[in-house]
């Protein structure tokens, strides 16, 4: 039995379904299909014919108070896709890369993918079956779930290093025992009113972008609404983005090179006593070592590692101490350097020793809904089982309760059949060759010494077109009910179904149930999927029925929670680490014989660690910065959206065009010395001479999609041919955001 706790629920004035001036309204909240990690509140307008029409924001849900971005205003036009697969496929193995799909029916190829799951587990064990998953979505805790419970440790999120997220987390558990996020008062449903909360006086946008990311549960537009509220802003970011503009420093950063800037902070402000030394004798251990470390990195040499001013880190320096509430915005460019985990330790840091941690306006432990953060369904794995997790002999942090396989592990393991072979790929929300995975040309031939690959989606993309054996198609969170417990501001969100599901196509709940029924029964008692929503929802005391009305449901949330004893298990006051402090020196890390103190380590390539490399290839390139209307490899077939960026670029500054010879709407390969991509360039005066910044993860859903024929132009487009599978010494973090380049006009005819 769940126990119950008290959730504060919101008002509404009607029903979560009414009519108004001649149509349906559906109240509910946003989130995957199309991608996105937030669960904005939304109202879905539906006609007398049961067609979506239109879209707006809820007003009364207090995480976006009644705004959308276009991505979510745009949904009617990805829900009637003609592009949308909307019965399953099927295609013979021999076929991979051809366009010579079949239809079946669902019961058909559940009933032999099940088969084949099996087979595989009766002749290798259940880890010789991998369930893979791509970012955020609301049906990750059913990936996990079908995984854990088949009894199989190999879930995989396929980014070299899992660079995105997890680095972070890790790295703020293992030092402290929680993860912390920035504090925009979004745990409480009166948000800015609530009397307990303060406005942070400074937020450090740290390799975020939040305004067009709405990334990791911050809705960007709390950032501005600080800012006009009085919050002052400083933002670290290689590309001069919007908020720049509106900071008191901008520091335009060599991409990579975060460690190094952190470490010069943070020894800045322990030689000039700029430090909270209060928060530091009662709440963190090891601030001596950290100290000794840091006098590694005086200004000087930071100043020309980071390419930056030396006054410029100074003044960041002393806003940060001179600030009452501090808070760190930070973003997956962090997560997207080699050695993610010693960069982030530092970033925290600074931070950590000035005090901006559990007080409003800081950073918080956000409330977590318990079912889902205890990992809903990691009880069937056994720890035999759990034992054999690919990567986790060669980079042991992944032991320490983080969930993924170590992807560059893992592609080894597919290319070798060590230390077991990979018999069956299930891939639900992932486009490893065009977005997730690095290097398409090693992704691709990894994968096709898998027998069985079955993949869950909306579209075809260059991954299932290459690959896939089964097409299941899913549906959009239009078409089907859901619910929203994830990551960041933790609340109880129900997604409610506002029309019939397209074709054959299904909620990805719904296909897990049923597979999960056939492969691992006692994991999937119920009968529908919403039982399935009431059981995760049992401590809001409500089912899932319930909760459509009521929802967004606020679990309880306290400020200061490490003087309360709520952060340990045993209710002792401190930090849920060894010593019960923050740990600047890191004991987990140096029980597994890791560095337990934060340090930069130059990247390769780099114009320091490479200069030969770089007379070739003189631009440092950062890739992947976010889109407005596109979500990583998604959007491209949805016109709206293709037509505010049509094709894929590479932003320079004008004067580094005319070095090349080249201008703006120009055709050129971006190359270094692992491979190339065409992009149309953009002179733009937000990156420096000496930066290059490209997008990631485009294809064109209107060009010849065989394989021999190009895959929808992949290996002309991906980025991912400059970048190879390269994860840290921890086994998380790569350099997806830092390598170099040059431009060079595309010949004709190319
Ligand atoms: N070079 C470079 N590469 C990067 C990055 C970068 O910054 N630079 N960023 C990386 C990051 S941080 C991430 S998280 C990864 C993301 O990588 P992915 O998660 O793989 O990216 P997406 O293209 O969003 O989604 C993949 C597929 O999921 C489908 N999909 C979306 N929502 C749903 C759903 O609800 N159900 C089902 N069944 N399918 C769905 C989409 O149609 C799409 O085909 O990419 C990474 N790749
Ligand atoms: N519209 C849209 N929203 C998205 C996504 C999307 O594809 N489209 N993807 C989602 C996902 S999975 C994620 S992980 C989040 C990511 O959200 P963000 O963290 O905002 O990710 P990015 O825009 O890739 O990078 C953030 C900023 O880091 C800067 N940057 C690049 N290299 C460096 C560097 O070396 N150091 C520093 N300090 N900064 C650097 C970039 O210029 C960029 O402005 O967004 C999510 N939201
Ligand atoms: S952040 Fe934007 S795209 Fe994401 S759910 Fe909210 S409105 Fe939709
Ligand atoms: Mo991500």
């Amino acid at each position: 039995m769940t126990e119950k706790r008290e959730y504060t629920l919101v008002d509404h004035e009607k029903p979560y379904q009414f009519d108004e001036d001649g149509l349906h309204v559906t109240r509910g909240c946003a989130w995957s299909a199309p991608g996105c990690h937030l669960g904005c509140g939304i109202l879905m307008y539906t006609d007398d014919e049961g067609r979506l029409v239109k879209v707006e924001g809820d007003p009364e849900n207090p995480f976006n108070q009644g705004r959308l971005c276009v991505r979510c205003l745009d949904l009617p036009e990805v829900v009637y896709s003609p592009d949308r697969i909307l019965h399953p496929l099927k295609r013979a193995r021999e076929d991979r890369g051809k366009d010579k799909w079949e239809p079946i029916g669902w019961d058909e190829a559940l009933d032999e993918i099940a088969g084949k799951i099996l087979a595989a587990k009766e002749e290798f064990g259940p880890e010789s079956v991998a369930f893979y998953s791509g970012t955020g979505r609301d049906i990750g805790q059913y990936i996990t779930r079908l995984c854990w419970g088949f009894n199989s440790p190999n879930f995989v999120f396929l980014m070299s290093g899992q660079s995105c997220y997890s680095p972070r987390v890790a790295g703020c558990f293992s030092t402290s025992g929680s993860f912390w996020v920035g504090d925009y008062s979004q745990q409480f449903p009166d948000r800015y009113d609530n009397p307990d909360w303060k406005r942070p006086d400074l937020i450090v946008i740290w390799g975020n972008n939040p305004i067009v990311s709405n990334s990791d549960g911050l809705y960007g537009h709390w950032v501005v609404d600080c800012l006009k509220m009085g919050s002052r802003a400083i933002v670290v970011d290689p590309r001069m983005i919007w908020l720049a503009s509106k900071a008191e420093h901008y520091l335009q950063i060599r991409p990579g090179t975060d460690g190094a800037l952190a470490l010069g902070i943070i020894n800045y402000l322990i030689e000039n006593d700029l430090y909270d030394h209060e928060f530091v004798s009662l709440w963190c251990y090891g601030f001596e070592e950290l100290a000794e470390r840091a006098k590694e990195y005086p200004l000087d040499e930071v100043a020309k590692i980071t390419d930056l001013p030396a006054e410029d880190i100074v003044a960041v320096a002393r806003a940060i101490a001179d600030s009452d509430a501090v808070t760190l915005q930070w973003g997956v460019a962090i997560d997207q350097i080699k050695e993610t985990i010693p960069t982030a330790q530092a970033v925290l840091a600074i931070f950590e020793i000035t005090g901006n941690i559990g007080k409003p306006g800081t950073m918080q432990q956000p409330a977590s809904i318990l079912n889902y953060a205890a990992g809903w369904g990691s009880e069937f794995l056994v720890p035999e089982q759990e034992a054999k997790r690919i990567g986790q002999d060669e980079h042991p942090l992944i032991k320490m309760g983080f969930q993924e396989c170590v992807t560059d592990d893992y592609i080894k393991c597919l290319e070798t059949g060590k230390p077991y072979p990979i018999k069956v790929a299930w891939m639900q929300t992932t486009n490893p060759l065009a977005c997730t995975g690095v290097d398409a040309k090693r992704t691709l031939d990894a994968h096709m010494n898998i027998e069985t690959i079955v993949y869950v989606d909306l579209f075809m993309t260059p991954t299932s077109m290459a690959l896939a054996d089964y097409f299941l198609p899913a549906c959009t969170y239009a078409e089907r009910n859901g619910l929203r417990v994830g990551d960041g501001a933790q609340r109880a969100e129900t997604i409610n179904k506002a029309i019939e599901p397209l074709g054959e196509s299904r909620s990805d709940m719904q296909i897990c149930l049923d597979i999960g029924k056939r492969i691992s029964p006692e994991a999937w008692p119920w009968d529908t999927v919403e039982d399935m929503y009431s059981n995760i929802l049992a401590e809001t005391g409500h089912t899932f029925e319930e909760m459509q009305e009521l929802a967004p449901g606020y679990p309880p949330f306290e400020y200061h929670m490490h003087e309360k004893g709520l952060l340990r298990a045993d209710g002792n006051v401190g930090f849920d680490t060894a010593t019960g402090r923050i740990e600047l020196w890191c004991s987990m890390y140096n029980n597994l014989g890791l560095d337990p103190l934060p340090s930069y380590e130059e990247p390769v390539p780099s114009p320091l660690s490479t200069p030969e490399l770089c007379e070739e290839h003189p631009l440092v390139l950062t890739t992947g910065a976010r889109l407005w209307g596109m979500f990583h490899s998604e959007h491209r077939q949805i016109p709206r959206m293709r037509a505010l960026h049509p094709e894929p670029l590479v932003y320079v500054n004008p004067k580094t065009a005319a070095d090349f010879g080249v201008k703006d709407g120009d055709w050129v390969w971006v190359e270094n010395h692992r491979g190339r991509c065409k992009r149309v360039v953009k002179e733009t005066p937000i990156v420096n001479e000496r930066t290059a910044s490209t997008d990631h993860a485009w294809w064109h859903p209107e060009a010849p999609g065989e394989l021999e024929a190009g895959l929808y132009d992949l290996w002309d487009l991906t980025v991912e041919n400059l970048l190879p599978y390269d994860c840290g010494k921890t086994g998380f973090g790569a350099n997806y955001k830092n390598t170099i380049c040059k431009i060079y006009r595309v010949a004709e005819g190319e």
